[in-house]
C-alpha cells in the first residue's frame, strides 16, 4: 500500500485546522498509520527542503517551518500521493481548485497550512526524517473493504 508524509505547518496549527484537515483525509477513505506533533529543527527543515535550498524563498521557508509546532502524519492508501495532493490543491492558494484545502483555507503561497510528498519516492525520504520504521502502525482498519 502506498504510504505519503503530510504535515500541518505552524500557519495550521496556530490557527487551530488541525482537525479540520486531519477530518479531510479520513473522510476521503485513506488510513492515518502515524501521527507526531513535533518542533522541526533547523536541520531536519534543511533537509526536508533540501530541493529548494538556493531559491528566494529557501530562508524564509525554513524560518516559517522551524517557528512553531506542526503536525507530521503518515498516511496509507492506492495512490495515497496523488490523492493526498488532490485535496491539498496547488501550491499558489490562487491556482487551487475550490474545495481544496489551499482554496478553502490559505490566502498566500508561504502559508499554506500543509505539506505533502510529491512522489512515493519522496514520501519514503521524507517519512524517514520525522519517524522511525517502529513508528509506523501497523493495523487493519476494517472499514476499508468499503472503501
Ligand atoms: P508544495 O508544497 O505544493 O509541494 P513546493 O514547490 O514543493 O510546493 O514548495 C515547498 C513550499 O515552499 C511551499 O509549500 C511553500 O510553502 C513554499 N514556496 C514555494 N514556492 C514559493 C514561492 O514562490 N514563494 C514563497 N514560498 C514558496
Ligand atoms: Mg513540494
Amino acid at each position: 500500500m502506498e504510504k505519503t508524509f503530510l504535515m500541518i505547518k505552524p500557519d495550521g496549527v496556530q490557527r487551530g485546522l488541525i482537525g479540520e484537515i486531519v477530518g479531510r483525509f479520513e473522510k476521503k477513505g485513506l488510513k492515518l498509520v502515524a501521527g507526531k506533533f513535533l518542533q522541526v529543527s533547523r536541520e531536519q527543515a534543511a533537509r526536508h527542503y533540501a530541493e529548494h535550498e538556493g531559491k528566494p524563498f529557501y530562508e524564509p521557508l525554513l524560518a516559517f517551518i522551524t517557528s512553531g509546532p506542526v503536525f507530521a502524519m503518515v498516511w496509507e492508501g492506492d495512490q495515497a500521493v496523488a490523492l493526498t495532493r488532490a485535496l491539498i490543491g496547488k501550491t499558489n492558494a490562487v491556482d487551487a481548485a475550490p474545495g481544496t484545502i489551499r482554496s478553502d483555507y490559505a490566502v498566500h503561497t508561504n502559508f499554506n497550512l500543509i505539506h505533502g510528498s510529491d512522489s512515493p519516492e519522496n514520501a519514503e525520504k521524507e517519512i524517514a526524517n520525522f519517524f522511525t520504521p517502529d513508528q509506523i502502525v501497523k493495523y487493519e482498519q476494517t472499514i476499508q473493504r468499503w472503501i
